[in-house]
């Protein structure tokens, strides 16, 4: 029975022993061994109880293991949910509510915080560690290595991906198999991507750029990933010379260009370099291709969209834009006010329709109303403006977003967390330009009259409540905010005025 995703992705590769993945130490996971393995996960997972349409909450580390899941969960119809391993433990207590998740799935060594969380929402829990081994590996151990394709169709549900919101609670992002194939079968053609391809992976897999961006290209092109468990500069140019692809977020190619061993031919094999997540400096974009003779191909997306926009594989890619609509991709720009699309030049919100647009947010109908217009656009939050050759500018955003590191961070989260504090009367929370991550959290704190806040004792409670990748690396009190006449907070005024706090050298 037909399992569009499973189908294209996972089971034409069935029984080859061709490579998949390429780990550091040179161990080869072969395709047939991957899928031997998401089989036996499979039975693992529905000997739990759970049934197509269930959803299981992953907080793990990166492992040829967990990308398994990530089939077995295709191939038994069950809805992934991977989280962010930073996520703190009152995190992920709302993504497994909220989700109504029937497994969670940890390390061993978050088993203790993560028991009550999976007991009062009656999810079992099992445990999976970076080394493979764990009570779900346990649990596999000698089930059958061919499992029965659950029948699902491209309108089913195969992932819920949170991203948080302008009032500080994240919304599920439900994707479809059709979502996720769409998008990766216009990738790997727009970007020429073959059985040939090695892609240098580095990137975490609980985000759309990781998990489906770079593995559903590389399944469906038949290539192979060296697979990295993190983000390691050494390890990085060590790997560079075996790798065809890489894609990364800006803060990859920052890192790369600041060592001097990244040069013309240690990246003379390779033939891609994308980038994405956040926007791209002009800066990075001269100096490699200065450097390495290579130009970065910068792309567009979101969450709830997968990939938008791209610049051209052929043809001019350039610097400051992020390139063209892919095939099947309708993009305008709109007034925010009015909702009317806007001629070429202006500056306007972004909306996007196709079929890698979402199907709306698990549970929300009212956020989906909001940002999913009933003829099929999705209202992205970022503001652009396409020039007279059709290439996309981002411009700025319409929504309070940080990106710090490829990583999106909501104000909102924070400044509740702030405000709770004892002395602090309110705050602001904005994003402010960084040298390595990008861009980084600052908190701007005003003090009850007559009483002092403790800034030691507000981090060290931020600390405790949000992942380490939230927490405002600075904190400042001033006497006021600065208000307009409608007495909404200036953020604009608050970043002129610490932009140097931690500006980007040069
Ligand atoms: C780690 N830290 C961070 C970040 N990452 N702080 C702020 N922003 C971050 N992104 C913390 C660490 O906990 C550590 O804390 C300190 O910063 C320094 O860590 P370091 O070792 O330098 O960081 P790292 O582990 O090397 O990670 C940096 C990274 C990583 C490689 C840039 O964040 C990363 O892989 N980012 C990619 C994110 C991504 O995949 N985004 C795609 C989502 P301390 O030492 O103080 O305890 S967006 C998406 O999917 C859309 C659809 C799209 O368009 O792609
Ligand atoms: P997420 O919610 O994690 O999917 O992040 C999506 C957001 O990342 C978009 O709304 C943009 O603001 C931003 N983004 C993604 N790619 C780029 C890019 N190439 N340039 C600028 N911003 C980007």
């Amino acid at each position: 029975m037909a399992n569009p995703l499973f189908d294209r992705l996972f089971a034409r590769h069935a029984g080859k022993p061709t490579p998949f993945l390429h780990l550091p130490d040179g161990t080869v996971v072969t395709h047939d061994a991957f899928l031997r393995l998401a089989a036996q996960f499979a039975h693992a997972i529905t000997a739990q109880g759970l049934v197509p349409g269930d959803r299981l909450a992953v907080q793990i580390d990166k492992s040829p293991e967990a990308l398994a899941v990530y089939a077995a969960c295709v191939q038994a119809g069950v809805v992934l949910l991977p989280l962010n391993t930073a996520y703190t433990a009152a995190e992920t207590d709302y993504f497994v509510e909220n989700s109504g998740a029937k497994l969670v799935l940890s390390s061993d060594t978050a088993q203790d915080a993560m028991a009550p969380i999976a007991g009062r929402y009656d999810a079992a829990l099992l445990t999976l560690n970076a080394d493979g081994s764990g009570s779900l590996s346990d649990a596999a151990r000698g089930l059958p290595e061919t499992f029965d394709t659950v029948a699902r169709a491209e309108d089913d549900l195969t992932a819920l991906l949170y991203t948080s919101g302008t009032t500080g609670r994240s919304k599920g992002a439900m994707l479809t198999q059709g979502n996720l194939l769409a998008n990766a079968e216009v990738l790997t053609d727009c970007w020429r991507f073959t059985s040939d391809d090695v892609l240098l992976h580095a990137l975490p897999i609980f985000h759309t750029h990781g998990l489906f961006v770079a593995t559903n290209i590389l399944l469906l092109a038949g290539g192979s990933m060296i697979f990295l468990p993190k983000f390691d500069l050494d390890a990085m140019i060590a790997q560079m010379p075996r790798a065809t692809s890489m894609m990364g977020v800006p803060t990859f190619y920052t890192r790369l260009l600041d060592d001097p061993r990244f040069t013309r031919d240690l990246t003379a094999h390779m033939r891609l370099f994308v980038s994405g997540s956040a926007p791209l400096l002009a800066e990075t974009h001269t100096r490699m291709e200065a450097r390495t003779g290579h130009r970065i191909l910068e792309r567009y997306g979101l969450t709830e969209t997968s990939m938008n926009t791209s610049n051209p594989y052929d043809g001019d890619r350039r610097a400051g834009t992020v390139g063209f609509p892919l095939p099947g991709v309708e993009l305008k720009i709109t007034d925010a006010a009015s909702g009317e699309a806007l001629p070429d030049g202006e500056i306007g919100q972004i909306e996007v329709r196709g079929p890698n647009v979402f199907k709306g947010y698990w549970r929300m109908p009212e956020k989906t109303a909001a940002e999913l217009r009933s003829d099929g656009f999705f209202i992205t939050g970022d503001l652009g403006r396409i020039d007279a050759d059709g290439y996309l500018h981002i411009v700025g955003r319409n929504k309070d977003l940080i990106i710090s590191g490829g990583y999106n961070i909501y104000p909102k989260e924070i400044e509740l967390v702030l405000d709770a504090q004892p002395g602090v009367l309110e705050s602001a929370v904005i994003g402010v330009p960084h040298a390595d991550f990008g861009e980084t959290v600052v908190g701007v704190i005003v003090e009850e009259p007559g009483r002092t806040a403790d800034l030691e004792e507000i981090s060290r409670a931020a600390g405790k409540a949000l992942a380490r990748f939230k927490h405002p690396r600075r904190l400042i009190v001033l006497d006021a905010l600065p208000r307009n006449t409608m007495g909404k907070v200036q953020k604009n005024l608050l970043r002129e005025r610490l932009s140097d706090l931690f500006a980007p050298a040069g």
